[in-house]
């Protein structure tokens, strides 16, 4: 195996191309038979051998234009052929093993359904191929199985053909017209439950819609189908873009690594973003569902008709579906709930990732394991660099550079670079400066500093932009950055700069810095920087409690009144760390009870105003941090912050209607502040009653959940029989029994190892099931402050531990928990050490997956890095 990296600056175009594939698949648990006959052309003119990728595969047999062909070599990940002819058809059988793959990539089978999963590199473990996105060709296949066990066979397309076999096999062919890469080839074989509709697309062709659910799960599918609906008359109505196949597929499945799979036609669903109905998903659950079902969606267009040229470009098709998504959701939901949760997605994991060893820009340079690189920042701040575009062209400008994208690129395999010259066609603007958001790593800090003279009734505010090192770039350069911008007075006045270069309430920042004056001024104004996050950029501003308070009370932009009051409570965050919240003025507990009271019928904004920042957030803003100083910090504050404010909040958890159960905003928005607010009721004396009255009266999985979160360290002994009551209802579900496993696992209590122990043994535990092995151990690496940075380093150990295990089973998933081990540099030396000593063990580990390898090792070398910058 190698662990060499790839280079983004080494592409070469394929020697050869691939134009038709067929392919004949005899499903076997053990020995799946696949023949592969491929239509090959040289590409251009030059001798080179025709290398095809394989992993764990058995070759059976090569022939080279019906004859048998033997001038082949094989290595561990390679098939070599010499001296092929410029065009020929290519056949190859092969052998895979389904059952034993316990990685869940290639083709897998886990609880009686075969599925496959090939994005990034798992096509090469059905089948010798060219398995680079850029090698784009029609397929047909060909499925045989076992008719009474898998009455279902599913693959990409359109189903053209099937019939009976006399020993009791059945087959089917399906056929895809669209050229695509092989990352989006899929086929499914199982015994489903199946929900059907129809959509008719703009242009009058009617779309059959089919979701294959778990046996007996059908009641939960009908939600994910009506968003399919939602998110298809959205793309339609927002970019013009339909349908063009005459079936759209989606199977869940138990087992799968991520959330979906945008396979052409078939998508592939994590069971979990499908199935929901009131007793068993949260809010957040249909949420969910409704985002990730129209990402899949939308990635028709954004990934797979116009897909990406190399893996690097990944963001070409992520970033750009996520913001697609989100703006889907925004429109189908509300806007600010929704922008809230990016921002705290961005402040919380992709400013993490920025200031760690796996620092990348958007599009990576350079990368040792693919999997790897499905990451917050490719994702999330990908969607936060088209959403810049979207700032910069505006909606109309945007619309027009979506069209000429698609105009261009239909059919073809791209870059960020065509992206960007596509979106360069809509605007005035010169995008070589902004275009450096793909090439630059790091989170950018933006600054101000104020001169006011009192005498001459003048201000200046100076912005400027810096971008510190990274641990994959030493130097940076300014970026071009939409800076929101408003500034306001003590009276709440707002003003305008002299020059006018905010113009239509942005600063377009392309300097390391620029100056706005103010005239008429009577007192120091207050820069109101970012609205509506409008720049995935730190602000450090050194305002005072006060002014704090008069933003939120004055913005004009409710993402700042927000994000101004969560610095607010950050700030008395640290008068307790330091010993002193007993000093936090009676003035400041006022205004939080004003909160309460002028937003008492804006619930979505209040309810996201009394979350406390977390753990993770407050950790981005602070050096070195202590967990075991932070998080009690955090926690005496939250109990001042119930104590002060009590009566405020018993009104309020009071008034609050939630009425019967429906799934709409006005109702989510309720329930969503009702929890939060019983969250810090239960740190009062009326925890125990109100935590198990809500729980017991509940009618549905937000209500229940947000009962046992409540409880949850705040009055452990009503939890710990409420969780009995939960897992009774709940034992045979495990996809509800999840929600359990995290809570328990992310309890603070000081025998919290063996509870994860215990855990491991419960009979709906598998380390083979990724959603049962992040519920436990990942929630516990992620999001147990208390137990994993325990002063000992057990939670460190217990950690590793695990992830040594899990290593030999599916090293994607274990890439992924590893991750906050991996960010030691956060820490307070003692921590450090403790982390340290655990990575060298699991790169210690002898044949330690390529996806660990890379995270450790990187990881480790951060040291000198660290000294570096
Ligand atoms: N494209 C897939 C992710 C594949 C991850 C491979 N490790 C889902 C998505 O982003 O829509
Ligand atoms: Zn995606």
């Amino acid at each position: 195996m190698s662990m060499q990296a790839k280079k983004r600056a080494d592409y070469q175009p394929p020697a050869f191309s691939i134009s038709d594939v067929k392919l004949d698949v005899r499903l076997h648990p053990t020995a799946t038979n696949i023949i592969s006959t491929l239509a090959v052309a040289r590409n251009g003119s030059h001798d080179h051998a025709l290398e095809l990728d394989g992993d764990k595969l058995k070759l059976i047999s090569v022939e080279v234009a019906g004859e048998a062909f033997e001038h082949f070599t094989q290595t561990d990940d390679k098939l070599v052929l010499e001296n092929v002819p410029d065009t020929f058809t290519l056949t190859i059988v092969n052998e895979v093993d389904p059952q034993n793959n316990q990685a869940l990539e290639g083709l897998y089978l886990s609880q009686n359904t075969y599925c496959t999963q090939c994005e990034a590199e798992g096509f090469r473990r059905i089948t010798y191929y060219l398995d680079r996105p850029d090698v784009l060709a029609t397929f047909e296949v060909t499925m045989h199985a076992d008719k009474e066990t898998y009455p279902t066979l599913l693959a990409n397309g359109n189903l053209i053909d099937k019939g009976d076999n006399e020993d009791g096999t059945h087959w089917v062919k399906w056929q895809d017209p669209f050229p695509k890469p092989c990352y989006l080839f899929a086929m499914v074989a199982g015994d489903f439950d199946l929900l059907q509709d129809t959509f008719t697309t703009a242009s009058g062709n009617d779309v059959k819609l089919e979701l294959y659910v778990d046996k007996g799960k059908k009641h939960r599918g009908d939600f994910a189908l009506a968003s399919l609906k939602r998110a298809m008359k959205w793309d339609e109505e927002t970019y013009g873009l339909e349908y063009d196949l005459d079936i759209y597929m989606i199977v869940a499945v138990d087992f799968f690594n991520m959330g979906a799979m945008e396979n052409k036609g078939l998508n592939i669903f994590n069971s979990k973003f499908v199935l929901a109905d009131q007793q068993s998903a949260t809010d957040e659950d249909f949420f969910n569902v409704e985002s990730v079902i129209a990402h899949e969606y939308f990635h028709n267009w954004t990934g797979n008709r116009v897909t990406c040229r190399d893996w690097f470009q990944l963001s070409l098709k992520e970033g750009l579906t996520v913001f697609r998504d989100q703006q889907f959701s925004a429109d189908m939901t509300s806007a600010l709930s929704n922008r809230i949760k990016h921002v705290r997605v961005m402040r919380e994991h992709q400013f993490a990732e920025d200031a760690s060893a796996m620092s990348h820009p958007i599009r990576p340079e350079e990368v040792i394991e693919m999997n790897n690189f499905y990451t917050v920042t490719v994702y999330d701040k990908g969607a936060e660099v088209i959403r810049m575009f979207h700032t910069l062209l505006g909606e109309d400008g945007f619309r027009r550079g979506m069209d000429e994208y698609f105009r261009r690129h239909d059919g073809q395999a791209v870059t960020c670079d065509d992206f960007v010259a596509a979106m360069q066609t809509a605007t005035e603007l010169d995008l070589t400066h902004f275009a450096r958001w793909y090439s630059q790593s790091g989170t950018p800090v933006i600054t101000t500093t104020t001169r006011y003279s009192e005498d001459s009734r003048l201000m200046d505010i100076t912005i400027a932009q810096h971008t510190p090192p990274t641990a994959d770039q030493g130097t940076k350069q300014p970026l071009f950055i939409p800076v929101a911008f408003d500034c306001i007075d003590s009276k709440g006045n707002h003003y305008s700069d002299v020059d006018s270069k905010v113009k239509d309430g942005v600063l377009m920042l392309d300097a390391p810095s620029v100056t706005l004056h103010f005239t008429e001024v009577d007192e120091p104004l207050i820069p109101v920087l970012l609205g509506n996050f409008s720049a995935p950029a730190k602000v450090k501003n050194a305002l005072s409690v006060e002014q704090l308070l008069s933003i939120f009370k004055y913005a004009n932009d409710a993402f700042n009144r927000w994000d101004a009051l969560q610095s607010v409570y950050s700030w008395c965050i640290d008068e307790f760390e330091q010993g002193q919240g007993d000093q936090i003025s009676a003035s400041v507990w006022q205004a939080l009870s004003d909160v309460i009271s002028s937003e008492k019928d804006n619930l979505e904004l209040l309810g996201e105003c009394l979350v406390i920042p977390s753990f993770e957030t407050l950790s981005q803003a602070r050096v070195l941090v202590d967990p075991n100083t932070l998080n009690p910090a955090r926690e005496l504050f939250c109990k001042a912050f119930a104590t002060q404010l009590e009566p405020e909040l018993t009104n309020l958890y009071e008034a609050i209607e939630t009425g019967t159960y429906a799934y709409n905003q006005q109702a989510v928005n309720a329930r969503r502040c009702r929890n939060v607010v019983l969250g810090h009721l239960a740190r009062t004396s009326k925890g125990a009653e109100l935590t198990s009255e809500q729980f017991t009266s509940a009618d549905n999985m937000t209500d229940s959940l947000g009962a046992l979160k409540a409880a949850q360290g705040a009055v452990p002994e009503t939890f710990e029989t409420l969780m009995q009551q939960f897992e009774k209802t709940w034992n045979n579900d495990p996809l509800v029994l999840d929600k359990w496993f995290g809570l328990h696992a992310t309890t603070e209590r000081d025998d919290i190892l063996s509870q994860l122990s215990l855990l491991q043994q419960h009979p709906q535990f598998t380390i083979n099931n990724p959603n049962r092995v992040r519920a436990v151990i990942g929630t516990f690496a992620f999001f147990n402050t208390a137990g994993f940075h325990d002063k000992s380093g057990s939670g460190y150990k217990f950690v590793t531990d695990y992830l040594l295990k899990l290593d030999e089973v599916n090293p994607q998933v274990a890439a992924r928990i590893v991750t906050p081990l991996t960010q030691w540099h956060n820490y307070a030396p003692a921590y450090q050490t403790l982390m340290k000593t655990q990575l060298n063990r699991l790169l210690g580990k002898e044949g330690l997956s390529k996806d660990l390898f890379e995270k450790v090792s990187k990881s480790l070398a951060y040291e000198t890095i660290s000294e570096r910058i």
